[in-house]
């Protein structure tokens, strides 16, 4: 009998612990929702570039941006529009920008350092509406 329940009680144990890892994960996610307006990942062009490409805000609330380096390489980050730039993002590390978007619009961003070959395409836009 206690050997015939064993791999019963083996998938309910996997199976919790599933559901924990999935509860955790969406805890993480809805508090880093209400911390920050947006999110951002950084990854050299050809390995995702900037993820989400286009990320968008409110107009004239105090905006709070996290940007993860998730690559093995350093990142930079300027949105020149709003005169802000991060110089180094380290491999690993993560910055915030915060500011109050004065203007409506479509403007874009990129990276500031010589990531890979294809760092000229790393770029991407921010949207305020
Ligand atoms: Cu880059």
């Amino acid at each position: 009998m206690k050997i015939k329940n064993e791999p019963i009680a083996v998938a309910m144990l996997i199976l919790g612990t599933i559901v924990a890892i999935i509860g955790i994960l969406g805890f993480e996610n809805y508090r880093r929702s209400a911390e920050y307006t947006a999110e951002l990942t950084a990854r050299a062009t050809e390995y995702g570039n900037w993820y989400p490409n286009t990320i968008t805000i409110p107009y004239g609330k105090p905006a709070k941006i996290l940007i993860r380096n998730i690559d093995v390489v350093s990142h930079g980050f300027a949105l020149p529009d709003f005169q802000i730039a991060v110089m180094e993002i380290k491999a690993g590390e993560s910055a915030v920008i915060e500011f109050t978007p004065d203007k409506k619009g479509v403007f874009p961003f990129v990276c500031t350092i010589w990531c890979s070959n294809r760092h000229m395409e790393m770029r991407g836009q921010l949207v305020v509406e």
